[in-house]
């Protein structure tokens, strides 16, 4: 039986075969198959055209999701939560994943082979009063996509993390260090204040990990000497957990931020949920913290703790410490 094609259709056929990129060429399968008749005749055609459906969409889907894997349009941003934002850097299986695992309720995929993490994992570790935000990431490599480096280049402190059972932890060190300048990302120490370019300049410490392995300390005592305390240096264990302790403060300090409570006057002196501001803020970085119009409005604070005597009255350009109770006047 002749399919009897309209020559609307032999027109839209002639355009299908010249469009070049599937969606162009999905949209006029749809005329397509509108413009076919409906009878014996056109069968086979209509289930060949059905068929070149199929298979356009799935060619779209995969382009769609190769496009977001090497763009990474989902990972490209962490919105920053709590005290700071730290990222778990380091080279293939050195222990990432197990440090966040080990530190707060995220639930990272941890495996005995490298390459196990390949989107970024965000867990909360509390320290005192504060939470710190802790992000794990795919390793540094070849293969490491640069959405990898975009989040490094965003927090606030890089914790770079290196395997102490690793039987050269000087050249992981220098190899990891080489991954990251080649993403014109330099590592300093969590205390400087040189943070200017070229490139980006991060704050960093290195975290050894797997401290309970065999020769880890003598691992540890090698890598101290090499860095010459340019980097602190801490050594942690998930399996023992050494150093678990201590890493909270550690990272707390490599910050560079200070808790700072209020009481409104005649309240006792109580601290209560801390506002966090980068060391160095006075007092009127403070009370603009609170709130805008107070920064304007207030004469002057008295300050429990990092004062000479407690509630003493400071100026307005009065440096605070952590840990500073403050107290506003109008
Ligand atoms: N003995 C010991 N093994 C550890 C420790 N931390 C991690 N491991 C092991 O090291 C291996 C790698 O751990 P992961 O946490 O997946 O390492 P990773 O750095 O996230 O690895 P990638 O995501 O593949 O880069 C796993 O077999 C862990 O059990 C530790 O403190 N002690
Ligand atoms: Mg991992």
């Amino acid at each position: 039986m002749p399919a009897n094609l309209p020559p609307e259709y032999i027109e839209a056929e002639l355009r299908f075969r010249a469009a070049k990129s599937p969606e162009e060429k999905l949209a006029i399968l749809r005329e397509l198959m509108a413009l076919v008749p409906k009878h014996k005749g056109t069968e086979k055609l209509r289930v060949e055209l059905k068929r070149k459906w199929t298979k356009l969409q799935e060619e779209i889907q995969q382009q769609q999701k190769k496009q977001k894997g090497s763009r990474g349009l989902a990972y490209d941003h962490i919105e920053r939560e709590g005290a700071g934002q730290i990222t778990l850097v380091g080279l293939p299986n050195c222990g990432k994943s197990s440090l966040l695992a080990a530190v707060t309720n995220a639930k990272p995929d941890i495996a005995e082979y490298p390459f196990s993490t390949f989107r970024p994992t965000v867990g909360m570790m509390p320290f005192e009063d504060v939470q710190l935000q802790l992000i794990d990431l795919p390793p540094l490599s070849e293969f490491t996509e640069p959405w990898v480096y975009s989040l490094i280049r965003q927090c606030d402190l890089v914790a770079l993390l290196l395997d102490l059972s690793s039987e050269t932890p000087g050249d992981d060190l220098f190899a990891a260090l080489g991954w990251l300048e080649k993403a014109r990302i330099r590592l300093v120490s969590h205390q400087s204040r040189e943070l200017e370019g070229p490139g980006t300049v991060k704050r960093a410490l290195i975290v050894g990990t797997k401290s309970d392995l065999p020769n880890a300390a003598q691992h540890l005592q090698e890598l101290c000497s090499l860095v010459d305390s340019q980097f602190r240096v801490i050594a942690v264990s998930t399996l023992s957990a050494e150093g678990l302790g201590d890493l909270g403060r550690a990272l707390f300090e490599g910050l560079n931020v200070v808790r700072v409570y209020t009481k409104k006057p005649g309240q006792p002196i109580k601290k209560d949920l801390p506002y966090v501001l980068p060391a160095g803020s006075t007092v009127t970085d403070v009370a603009r913290a609170i709130h805008k119009d107070l920064a304007q409005s207030f004469a002057y604070a008295r300050v429990w703790g990092s004062s000479e005597f407690p509630g003493q009255r400071v100026e307005r350009n009065y440096i605070v410490h952590d840990g500073d109770l403050l107290e506003f006047h109008e």
